[in-house]
């Protein structure tokens, strides 16, 4: 019954199918000699990048952790980009994109097993690819049942699936299974073994299952293999470099800020500050912190009325005002996802950071800055709302 992939391959690819492990468009196929099977997973359609990226990383670490154990039959499929709900400009709505689009695959492939769907199947193959068992994760509609938050799962008989994957109409689940789920990633471990001729397994809403150890080593570990991609890092680079005045990992030359806006300002009124409130405190911190500082760079998804107030009453104040505005044909390349991501990178190397609270966004940048050695006092800040409490970010401080 063990199939091995890749004589599938082979078969499916004179069908104009997947490509084999000799064919050139395939050099960095799948090894032969290895019976590997694979998870697939997806998460729900709303969320954005940021959160995916988090959710890309409890697996990760789920399957570098059974790798250690031991258990290394399993690689991990990365879900292709397709049409996330934040991202607006016509590039960005065409076909998935793969990984590699953003981050450097072959570091994520030092730290665990993981493919590009587009390894495993052409989009275009006519012979489909059966998962042997799609798993639809769904919350407990009471998850302190008794007053106790209580790691499990049970199988029940209803669940929405919408079965899109990603764009490819060649790929199809054998077996559905609605299960309510709560607690950590390798739980998961538990449904996988309960069909132990599965080779090919999935998960819709993979964002239900929380980390295993949140903040660990192993959390940086597979942080830090996230690198950017090659290009992202070299635009990012050239204009802190020409419009920033810095030549450094750690610049001091700029603040930071990253100003979310659009759904997370109507959905947390009581987080974010109005704009007036905005430049007050970037005013304040500049003055305490750092105070030759003359360049506020800017990373928002902020309409553009609200971006010409907020740089006309920094102008005001007496700062000069940048944002990455990507060229035509940087945003035809980059795509929006691209385009956050040097948001990002720029805002990661600045003397000082201001992020948005609960944002997964501002997160990213944080965790940057940890990598790259900046004192935490510099990273860990939010805008506050105009009124009312402001609690302090958590210091997630990175472990070596
Ligand atoms: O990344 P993300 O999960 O962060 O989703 P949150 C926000 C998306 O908005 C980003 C765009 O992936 C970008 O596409 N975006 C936000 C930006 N800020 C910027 C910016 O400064 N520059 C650029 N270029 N783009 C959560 C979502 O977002 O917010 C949830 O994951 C939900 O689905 C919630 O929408 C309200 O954690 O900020």
């Amino acid at each position: 019954f063990l199939i091995n992939l890749l004589s599938t391959a082979a078969e499916q690819n004179s069908n104009g199918g997947y490509c084999d492990a000799g064919s050139k468009t395939c050099d960095n196929q799948l090894e032969v000699t290895h019976d590997y099977k694979l998870i697939f997973y997806d998460v729900n359609p709303p969320e954005g990048f940021n959160l995916r990226r988090d959710v890309y990383m409890r697996f990760a670490i789920m399957l570098a952790e059974a790798k250690k154990r031991g258990r290394s039959d399993w690689r991990l499929v990365l879900p292709p980009w397709y049409n996330l709900y934040h991202w607006r400009s016509a590039h960005s709505k065409s076909d998935p994109q793969p990984w590699s689009e953003f981050f450097d695959v072959e570091s994520l492939k030092s730290f665990a097993q993981v493919l590009e769907l587009n390894e495993v199947i052409d989009k275009a193959a006519k012979k489909p690819l059966q998962i042997d068992t799609l798993y639809v994760l769904q919350n407990f509609e009471n998850p302190f049942e008794n007053g106790v938050f209580e790691e499990k799962w049970q199988l029940t008989s209803e669940c929405e699936y919408e079965g899109n994957y990603w764009g490819y109409n060649n790929i199809e689940a054998k077996e559905i299974v609605c299960v309510r789920f709560q607690g950590k990633i390798s739980k998961l471990w538990e449904l996988i073994y309960q069909h132990p001729s599965d080779r090919k397994v999935m998960f819709m809403h993979a964002e239900i299952p929380l980390h295993d150890n949140y903040g660990s080593k192993s959390y940086w570990d597979c942080r830090k293999s996230m690198k950017y991609s090659k290009p992202l890092i070299k635009t990012a680079k050239k204009f802190i470099n020409k419009k920033l005045d810095c030549k450094s990992e750690q610049c001091s030359t700029y603040l930071a800020i990253h100003w979310r806006r659009r759904d997370f300002a109507y959905s947390r009124p009581n987080d974010v500050p109005s704009i007036t409130g905005t430049v007050k405190q970037i005013r304040v911190a500049v003055d305490k912190n750092v105070p030759d500082v003359k360049k506020i760079f800017i990373a928002t998804d902020a309409d553009s009325s609200e971006i010409k107030e907020l740089k006309s009453k920094l102008k005001e104040e007496g700062y000069n005002v940048y944002l990455y505005n990507p060229s035509e044909s940087d945003l035809k390349e980059f795509k929006d996802g691209g385009v956050a991501i040097i948001d990002q990178i720029i805002c990661s190397h600045a003397a000082y950071f201001i992020g948005t609270h609960d944002s997964t966004f501002s997160f990213r940048i944080q965790e940057e800055r940890e990598i790259l050695g900046f004192d935490s006092n510099t990273t860990f800040n939010r805008f506050c709302p105009d009124s009312g409490p402001c609690e302090k970010p958590s210091r997630w401080k990175v472990i070596i």
